[in-house]
């Protein structure tokens, strides 16, 4: 596995000397100033480049930009109206400018609207520290009692509907706020933030658009780019919905294995591949992680590792980010997978044997409490989660009592 970190750019708190620090092997960054649907153009994406490359003195970091989260697909797209047409065709003109760069890995997803949803960005832990957390009966009350969406109470169990009208008849001003923040946040590091209007405005763009429907676009997409992707040589990894089941009414498409596989399987090609990510599966029971990694192994591009703590067996349920090697996924088994998948790529002589991953979210810990970087990407919970996962690869990997590489 190469080693990778997320870094939002030159204004994020969490520098490029901290991440050569942090012990990592290459950066995973996005052009979030780009509005969603133009095209990145070379001199960005070079520009993007050098600052990965660069220490805070001008030095070198040793570090290079190997994937991009995201290259973000319109709301156009996903819905085919609009500009979509022109939409795909700037996507096209992105990815030929990154792999002229030489890039070659790049996420994206296909979830409308909303990207992550989280109710607590900093929920308190018994330790002390914090970390992120989606409390079903929170959701329920911003969903019935402030956005008030018609078909709310229906979408939720009676008891949650009920707990939520309690929850919400005590709620502070203050705690609706704070919700309405953290719901409508947006995609992280992005510079465009939704506001309520804007979001049912949106919600109402999807009512008539069905799971099916959208499954529909998101396959019509794959098969305008990734023809483009194949031929310039990049690997595309569809991130899945976070978390991994309806909410607010929006269709998902990318929740399960089923759902994965139908992709992949419609656009039959080694570009058109997967972002694992451990954490966003992993809040669904019916998720068996070491097992998707198995048997869709051979089109993982792209890994995020974390673990989440499901607070309910149920499918829709709350839960809360856990330390990486905590949580409902086996990691240990999930890492050992990945390690038999790369020994299967580099018997085959594929050059792409090594997978990036990065350790995804972490809680606040230590000195992450007073720098506030972005929700979910402090430095010292994500070294934290780098070096346990790091332990692991090391010992599964180890000569004389691992798995052969
Ligand atoms: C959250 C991230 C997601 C991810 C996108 C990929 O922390 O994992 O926002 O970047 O869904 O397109």
């Amino acid at each position: 596995m190469k080693q990778t970190w997320r870094w939002f750019g030159p204004k994020d708190l969490v520098s490029v000397d901290d991440i050569r620090q942090a012990g990592a092997e290459g950066i995973v960054s996005a052009l979030h100033h780009v509005p969603v649907g133009a095209v990145w153009e070379p001199a960005e994406i070079e520009k993007r480049q050098r600052e990965a490359a660069t220490t805070l003195d001008g030095g070198p970091s040793g570090l290079a930009w190997d994937v991009v989260e995201s290259l973000p697909v319109s709301e156009d797209i996903k819905k085919q109206k609009g500009a979509w047409r022109e939409h795909i065709d700037n996507y096209r003109k992105s990815l030929q400018n990154l792999a002229a760069a030489g890039i070659e890995v790049v996420c994206y997803n296909f979830m409308p609207v909303l990207d992550w949803t989280r109710t607590d960005l900093t929920w308190r832990l018994p330790h002390g520290g914090t970390c992120m957390r989606f409390d079903l009966a929170d959701f329920a009350a911003f969903d019935i009692h402030i956005l008030k969406r018609k078909a709310a109470k229906r979408d939720f169990p009676a008891e949650v509907a009920e707990e939520a009208e309690r929850r919400f008849s005590g709620m502070s001003e203050e705690r609706k706020q704070e919700l309405v923040r953290n719901i409508v946040f947006g995609l992280p590091g992005t510079d465009e933030h939704l506001t309520m209007d804007d979001l049912q405005a949106h919600l109402d763009e999807y009512g008539d658009i069905s799971a099916d429907q959208l499954r529909s676009h998101f396959v019509a997409f794959l098969e305008e780019v990734v023809p483009t992707a194949e031929k310039v040589g990049i690997r595309l990894c569809c991130h899945p919905d976070d978390p991994p089941f309806g909410l607010l009414g929006l269709p998902r498409v990318m929740s399960t294995e089923a759902d994965y596989t139908a992709i992949m399987k419609a656009v039959d090609s080694p570009a058109n591949g997967i972002t694992l990510c451990s954490g966003s599966l992993g809040s669904r029971p019916d998720n068996d992680l070491p097992g998707m990694m198995r048997r869709l192994g051979e089109r993982v591009h792209f890994l995020h590792l974390r673990n989440v703590l499901r607070e309910s067996d149920e499918i829709m349920g709350s839960f809360h980010e856990a330390e990486h090697l905590g949580g409902g996924t086996d990691m240990v088994a999930l890492i050992g997978e990945v390690l038999k998948e790369e020994a299967r790529r580099k018997a085959a002589g594929r050059s792409d044997h090594s997978i990036p991953m990065r350790p995804d979210h972490g809680q606040d810990i230590l000195d992450d409490l007073k720098r506030k970087a972005q929700p979910g990407y402090p430095a010292i919970g994500r070294l934290r989660g780098l070096a346990e996962l790091r332990g692991i690869m090391s010992a599964l990997s180890h000569p004389q009592f691992g798995i052969r590489q």
